[in-house]
């Protein structure tokens, strides 16, 4: 095997690198004009939402944002290449299985809806109207609907999951296991703790008049392109970006923007991160514990020499609540813990609270470095308990943003997707549609598995996702798949958990975001959807459906609903024929719809208030609210090194996917070429473990429950990585991620925490 796959890496992430691979994109898209013409549309006040990631538009949005990422995103939605009936038809279900993730998706857009075969072992056509009464005729038949797991991926628009919700709540059941439980799931919990709002609170605006920004456990080069404009704007006028993340990722460390033309020209950048921090794998919490103790050391020192005072202290005193407590908690943490855990030095720290204590107001972005672990969500709230000190939050240039993965994940919480729905919710659902709403509690992923496996659950229903691979312990999981009675997929390409059915099972193929939707009057209708900073603006697709035996996902649940649930409450066909209909019942049950179809056609949409960013604090104190808890005991970076020969993973993205759709197989900007199965290692590990770069191992999970798990035949790439973490991708590595394994707090698979160990391939 050529060993050739580490290619050199180009100074800066963006740039030509960036335009020469959309241009491949578009081309292996089958669609380059298209493709083309589409992208001109993305984000646009009359175009659709990039179904990339979920980071806000700008206001002045006729300048067409540029970024390589949704070029893909939109180029393998917008693709010539079709997954017919005939392909169904040429392959057994086994067969496909033995494809990769990437292979799978290259057969391109579904076209028709399909039903399982058991016999010849094949997916075959079938009506939309069969599909539906069979759907009907087996949810009825469940003996409670507490048996239906109902899954949501975050693509859906709010129009569709809010029919989908109120499908399932009219059927019976709270189960609602959502992608987000696997994503963001630690920020809502960590964030309504402290500040008692689930959201981030910042605008984009905020990036322009932040002085500090602290960017934790984040990847934006690959995963929030259009981010990396406003962090390189941000620290081209000065102000300072604090990272914090294990590996030297290079879009965090200079920047080349593709729209800037003399940048382009002149092959410059931008340097983004002025501090670079590399904290051990699981340690955020103990750096950021570690900076509030420099600021209030700080504070100490300041208020000895008479100096104006750190803290701000109206803040403290009026906004806030435990502070005396937290102050405590700081005191007991030594500096010695502090340092073990975190793995960086007392210097740096103190360096990194010095950028803190220097910038008057500060942003604090994260994403799935800090949510997947096993202490997130104690993590985010010594986030928020350090970024109380100086009041760094509710006023401008400051304040909270998780950054949201799937593009309308966070509107689909919004608008009813949750296992655990607010009293206030229900009631109004029941109030407004007079039906009585479901009260107990529903199923969130892990719970869903759970009774996928031990038979409580018989029926599967997938709003888009892949769930068989999103999910930890793959194998499992297809075999809770499989012992459904029915399984039903919505969805825009074959993946993997197709291929798993149930003793029933049904591919629904929709229409995606980029296309045209008509209704009965031959109008086109628009979605909407909600950003990182709660921003909701409209959606229209521009390209000519793919198929035209898709539905819309609104026309798809309407139709599933009204074979199960029939039109007793509400007219399903009126409602997906005019999405005006289903946001006038969003405007009446959700509160922050007001004018929701008047306000959804001005260009930007409208922003949801955030009641923290106005300083408003629904916590039960009633206040801001800080943690005081001790450092987790052992985080999962300490517990490995106990163990000889362990290590500490992390399963991160590539450059080339958007989670489990592999688009190709490099990652660029960590130099790995036309290979998905390594695991990037610290140089002095890699010595130390007797093994060259290059060769392969197999990665063995190390969890005490008697299963074996095991990703055969990995091979080591030398990386700028501290010492005992290693990392590698998802989803290829889920084979290693416990179900047992589940943040506190969160219920979230610690994707980020997985201990595992080496072993080296016998010789051929
Ligand atoms: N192109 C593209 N865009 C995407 C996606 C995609 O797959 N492709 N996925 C979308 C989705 S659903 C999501 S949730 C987001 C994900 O966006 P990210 O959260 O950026 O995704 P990951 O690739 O998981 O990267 C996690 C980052 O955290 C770092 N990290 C890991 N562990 C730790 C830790 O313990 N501490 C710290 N400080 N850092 C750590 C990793 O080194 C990595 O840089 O992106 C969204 N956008
Ligand atoms: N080990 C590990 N596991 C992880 C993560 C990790 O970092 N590490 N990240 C987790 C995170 S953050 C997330 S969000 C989940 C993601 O979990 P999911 O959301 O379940 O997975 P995706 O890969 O985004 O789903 C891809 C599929 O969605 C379908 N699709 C695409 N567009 C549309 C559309 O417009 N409509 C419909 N109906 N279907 C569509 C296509 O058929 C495609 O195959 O994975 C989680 N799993
Ligand atoms: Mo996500």
């Amino acid at each position: 095997m050529a060993t050739g796959f580490i290619g050199k890496k180009s100074s800066a992430a963006g740039g030509w690198g960036a335009l020469k691979s959309c241009g491949k994109r578009l081309l292996e898209s089958g669609s380059p004009l298209s493709g083309a013409r589409t992208m001109l549309k993305a984000n646009q006040p009359d175009g659709f939402d990039c179904p990339g990631c979920a980071w806000g538009d700008p206001e002045h949005g006729s300048s067409f944002e540029f970024c390589e990422n949704g070029v893909k995103a939109v180029a393998w939605e917008a693709t010539e290449k079709r997954a017919t009936p005939e392909f169904f038809a040429a392959h057994t279900v086994a067969e496909l299985r033995q494809l990769t993730d990437y292979e799978l998706e290259l057969n391109g857009r579904l076209t028709h809806p399909m039903r399982y075969d058991g016999a010849s072992d094949r997916y075959l056509p079938v009506s939309w109207d069969d599909a539906f009464a069979e759907i009907g005729a087996i949810l009825q038949d469940l003996d409670s609907p507490n048996r239906a797991e109902f899954y949501t991926s975050g693509r859906a628009s709010n129009e569709a999951a809010y029919l989908y919700q109120l499908f399932v709540r009219i059927y019976g059941t709270n189960n609602f296991p959502d992608c987000s439980n696997m994503c963001h799931e630690a920020s809502g919990v960590g964030l309504r703790q402290s500040i008692g709002v689930g959201k981030g609170t910042v605008l984009l605006e905020d990036f322009e008049e932040a002085d500090a920004i602290f960017v934790v456990g984040q990847n934006p080069g690959t995963n929030h392109p259009r981010m990396l404009g406003d962090l390189r704007r941000a620290a081209m006028r000065g102000a300072r970006i604090a990272v914090f993340n294990p590996v030297r990722e290079r879009g965090l460390e200079r920047f080349s923007d593709p729209q800037d033309k003399i940048e382009m020209i002149r092959g410059g950048s931008q340097n983004i991160a002025s501090h670079y921090y590399q904290p051990r794998l699981g340690g955020d919490m103990a750096a950021v514990r570690g900076m509030s103790k420099a600021v209030l050391a700080a504070e100490d020192a300041a208020v000895a020499a008479g100096g104006p005072s750190i803290l701000d202290h109206v803040f403290l005193a009026e906004h806030c609540a435990d502070f005396e407590d937290y102050r405590a908690a700081v005191d007991a943490t030594s500096w010695e813990e502090i340092e073990d855990q975190s793995g960086l030095t007392r210097a740096q720290i103190e360096e990194a609270a010095d950028v803190y204590i220097n910038a008057e107001r500060v942003i604090c972005t994260w994403a799935m470095g800090v949510t997947q672990h096993l202490h997130s969500v104690v993590t985010i709230r010594e986030i928020a308990n350090f970024m109380f000190l100086r009041g760094n939050v509710g006023r401008p240039g400051a304040g909270f943003c998780p950054v949201r993965g799937h593009s309308n994940v966070q509107g689909d919480r919004t608008v009813g997707i949750n296992e655990k729905p607010p009293a206030s919710f229900l009631d109004a659902l029941e109030r407004e549609l007079g039906f009585e709403v479901p009260r107990e509690e529903g199923h969130n992923v892990l719970s869903a598995i759970g009774a996928m496996l031990d038979g409580t659950a018989q029926a599967f229903i997938g709003l888009g996702g892949n769930f068989a691979r999103a999910t930890p312990d793959s194998a499992l999981v297809s075999k809770a798949l499989s012992r459904q009675r029915l399984t039903v997929h919505i969805a825009t390409k074959p993946n993997h958990s197709h291929l798993m059915p149930g003793a029933t099972s049904f591919i629904l193929p929709c229409l995606g975001r980029t296309e045209i939707d008509l209704n009965s009057k031959g109008q086109s209708r628009i979605v909407s959807v909600e950003d990182s900073m709660s921003m909701v603006h409209g959606s229209g697709g521009i390209n000519r459906p793919a198929s035209r035996h898709l539905l819309s996902e609104v026309a798809i649940i309407a139709g599933m609903a009204a074979a199960t649930v029939g039109n007793g409450v509400v007219d399903w066909n009126a409602l997906a024929d005019d999405y005006d209909r289903i946001r006038d019942l969003i405007e009446k049950t959700v509160p922050g719809f007001e004018d929701y179809n008047e306000r959804l056609r001005k260009p930007r949409g409208f922003h949801l208030r955030n009641s923290a960013a106005h300083r408003e604090w629904n916590t039960p104190a009633g206040k801001a609210t800080f943690a005081s808890g001790a450092l987790p005991e052992e985080t999962v970076h300490q517990k490995a090194r106990k163990g000889d020969g362990r290590f500490a993973l992390q399963t991160f993205r590539s450059h080339d996917q958007y989670n489990t759709t592999v688009y190709g197989l490099d990652d660029r900007y960590r130099g790995v070429y036309g290979e998905r199965q390594v695991i990037f290692i610290n140089p002095a590990d890699l010595r130390e473990f007797g093994a060259e770069a290059g060769e392969r191992v197999d990665v063995v999970g190390e969890y005490n429950d008697g299963i074996e798990r095991i990703a055969p035949a990995f091979r080591f790439v030398p990386y700028d990585i501290p010492r005992g973490s290693v990392a590698g991708y998802y989803p290829e590595l889920n084979v290693l991620v416990p179900l047992g394994s589940f943040g506190e707090g969160s219920d979230t698979p610690t994707s980020k925490s997985i201990m595992v160990s080496f072993r080296k391939l016998e010789a051929a």
